[in-house]
């Protein structure tokens, strides 16, 4: 047996569909713990299952409870993650403390990948990833999670990284690390709150059935790492890019004046960015989650029809 599978807690649902060759959907816990409000972080994350399972797969939300590799959460789990304040935002170097020493933590993407990859998942819906922090070439704030796609075999399905980012260096290091940034439906590059951006994807593509197969075929071909699928924020949901830009700026100033720093870096801005739109961009947050669910749910589901 691989030593990993002590630390692994698997839902009875999650197990027995991954046993099955059922299609399972990874979602991540740093978005309860750190990125949203309570409570519409739990509102989110349950509606987000129900999604997943609306799109014939089973969700398996993803933390770190009492040392355990979790895949697949009970109600009262995500309740906890939603209000607890010992709740540690987990990246890949934050594993090995959290576990050895008991403790909790919402996974990041880069983390999530991680536990689903021990887990045999293979897809993983989100809202935004981290990615090269704007002024990166001094401050070196590359996010842990650009590096976990460069090698770890999940596909991420998300709306684009959020302008609080450098979204062309974000590019560019996703390039060097081999990573294929597909569009769903879209050639240009969606920036989170709005469907567009100045950058393009590298492929456009148009269904679930092709990103199963090109990720199977890179995975296929021993290319080990992620592929990332960049799914546009609904029309209906898109914010004003001038409004949205005008907090991210606004933000990002407060962010420099107080100092902030690393791992508080995004929850920081996430959260100031949702008081200056009066909840606006919570409300698109929210509503792009769900759509790279079902969007993620049917990749599942294609994958699952190929193996
Ligand atoms: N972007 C969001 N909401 C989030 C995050 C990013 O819109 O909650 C979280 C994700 O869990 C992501 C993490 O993996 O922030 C990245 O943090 P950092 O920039 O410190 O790597
Ligand atoms: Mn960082």
């Amino acid at each position: 047996m691989e030593k990993f599978v002590k630390y692994l807690e698997l839902s009875p649902e999650v197990e027995a569909a991954l046993k099955e060759g059922r299609p399972v959907v990874a979602l991540e816990s740093t978005i309860i713990s750190h990125g949203m409000p309570y409570p519409a972080n739990v509102d989110t994350a349950r509606a987000v299952e129900q999604i997943v399972r609306d799109h014939g797969a089973v969700p398996a939300t993803i933390a770190i409870l009492n040392g355990k590799l979790k895949a697949g959460l009970t109600d009262e789990e995500i309740e906890y993650l939603g209000q607890a304040t010992d709740v540690i935002k987990a990246s890949r170097r934050d594993i090995p403390y959290i576990v050895a020493q008991g403790r909790n933590g919402g996974t990041t993407v880069g983390a999530t990948m991680i536990v689903a990859a021990l887990a045999g998942i293979k897809v993983f819906a989100t809202g935004g990833i981290g990615g090269v922090h704007r002024g990166a070439e001094t401050t070196m704030d590359i996010s842990a999670d650009l590096e976990e796609l460069g090698k770890t075999d999940v596909i991420v399905v998300c709306a684009g990284a959020k302008a609080i980012l450098d979204l062309g260096l974000t590019l560019e290091y996703l390039e060097t690390r081999g990573v294929p940034v597909l569009g769903y439906q879209t050639a240009s590059l969606p920036a989170f709150y709005t469907s567009t951006s100045e950058f393009k994807v590298d492929y456009r593509v148009d269904s679930a059935r092709e990103i199963a197969a090109i990720a199977q075929t890179k995975w296929d071909l021993n290319l080990s790492g992620g592929v990332l699928v960049t799914n546009p924020i609904p029309a209906e949901y898109s914010m004003d890019p001038e409004l949205i830009n005008q907090a991210i700026e606004n933000a990002l100033d407060e962010a420099k004046v107080q100092g902030i720093q690393g791992k508080e870096t995004t929850p920081f801005l996430l959260s100031r960015i949702k008081e200056i739109t009066k909840g606006k961009s919570l409300d698109s947050n929210i509503q792009l989650v769900y759509n790279n669910a079902a969007v993620a749910s049917d990749i599942a589901v294609e994958l699952a029809k190929a193996e």
